[in-house]
């Protein structure tokens, strides 16, 4: 059976993603994650005494440890999840995503060049960066990201991945190291960090609370269900071709203002308020978000093309899925909210 060396698999797409691979019962995952506010082990709980599982706590940074790693697993890939991966974090103190995003990465594609060669097969070994379509900036009305769009980040976020996906590329051609990135649109779905736009609004929704929409409500974003980037992302490594990029995305681009309405009716539906009026009465036009993008659309034809691989799921019924999921896992939300969640982490539960 394979093993992969997962990082960041306490997050929000790593942990869909082992359950998915753990589910598959193909491969061993050793789960590498430093637990920042975004690691969640309560994510991982169902899976986390599953004999093809291990977690260390630990960061990417760490070259020793990720050296030590790589000894004692000797993984045939590795997928590198691990991020600072929130804009408006990274708009108020930038400093984490420069630290983990481009010195962590440096750290860890240098561990990996190490035990690469000195790999005396070096065939079946593979490096997946998991990278964001906005490292390609701002699009107008018109237009697609294409993977040969020139990079032009416009948040500290964007600009840490941007070096990061460059970093990555170099290795590939400078020590041949058999790489391969993914550049994905907007993720959403289950156990998903509620300072992102879908379960916030959820969240702040049952809540009583306003649903902040910056600006004009008309910036557009690409969305994909987490499900099918987990897919995605195993097919690249399975089957990509090294050194290169895929872009994956969604069939759908819709406005903030669309999302959170399209939130609101359903939960008007599946949980109405006592009151009988509609969530929408707490929609509330906020200042900007500094820089804020206009506008993602991504051209996923070569994936699509070359591996297959193209989303099935409509907004409609992953959005559906996604508020199902909030409305039955009020604990998880409960422990995010309070910060109990935090706990395990310092072996306090
Ligand atoms: P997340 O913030 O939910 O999770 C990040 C995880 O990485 C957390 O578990 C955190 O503890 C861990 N981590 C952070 N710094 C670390 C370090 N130095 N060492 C080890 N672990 C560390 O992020 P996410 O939304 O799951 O995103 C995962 C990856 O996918 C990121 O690289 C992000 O840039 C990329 N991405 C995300 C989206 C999206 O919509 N969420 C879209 C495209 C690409
Ligand atoms: O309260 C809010 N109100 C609002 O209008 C929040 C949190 C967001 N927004 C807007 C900003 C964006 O236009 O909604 C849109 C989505 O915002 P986020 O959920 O913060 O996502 P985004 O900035 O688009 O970035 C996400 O997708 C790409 C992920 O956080 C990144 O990690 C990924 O690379």
């Amino acid at each position: 059976m394979k093993l992969w060396i997962v990082t960041g698999g306490c997050g929000f797409i790593g942990s869909n993603f082992i359950r998915y691979m753990i589910q598959t019962g193909s491969v061993r995952i050793v789960n590498l994650d430093k637990l920042t506010y975004a690691g969640n082990l309560d994510s991982l709980a169902d899976v986390s005494k599953h004999p093809n599982y291990v977690f260390i706590k630990g960061d990417i940074g760490d070259r020793a440890l990720v050296t030590s790693l790589l000894k004692k697993y000797r993984p045939d890939g590795i997928i590198n999840f691990a991020a600072e991966s929130h804009v408006d974090r990274s708009i108020d103190r930038p400093d984490d995503f420069i630290h983990t995003n481009i010195l962590g990465t440096f750290e860890l594609l240098e561990a990996i060049r190490s035990y690469w060669s000195e790999l005396d097969i070096k065939d079946n070994f593979r490096f997946l960066h998991v990278s964001t379509d906005e490292v390609y900036g701002s699009l107008g009305n018109e237009g697609y990201f294409t993977e040969n769009t020139p990079y032009a980040p416009n948040s500290p976020y964007s600009a840490s991945k941007a070096a990061a996906d460059h970093l990555v590329r170099a290795y590939h051609k400078t020590y041949n190291l058999p790489t391969l990135t993914t550049k994905c649109s907007n993720n959403y779905g289950p156990f998903q960090f509620p300072e992102k736009l879908i379960p916030l609004i959820i969240l702040n929704a049952l809540d009583h609370k306003l649903l902040p929409i910056y600006g004009d409500g008309q910036n557009i974003r690409n969305w994909l269900y987490v499900l099918e980037h987990c897919e995605a992302i195993k097919i690249v490594i399975e089957r990509g071709q090294l050194g290169e990029t895929y872009n994956v995305g969604g069939k759908q681009e819709k406005s903030n203002l669309e999302v959170v309405n399209n939130v609101c009716e359903l939960l008007d539906e599946m949980s109405p308020r006592v009151d009988g009026r509609s969530y929408r009465q707490q929609i509330a036009f906020v200042k900007d978000r500094p820089g804020h993008d206009r506008r993602y659309g991504i051209d996923y034809s070569k994936i699509k093309t070359q591996l297959g691989w193209e989303s099935q799921e409509t907004f409609e019924s992953g959005l559906r899925k996604t508020v199902q999921w909030y409305l039955d896992n009020r604990e998880w939300c409960q422990r995010v909210i309070d910060g109990s969640y935090q706990r395990q982490r310092h072996g306090l539960t």
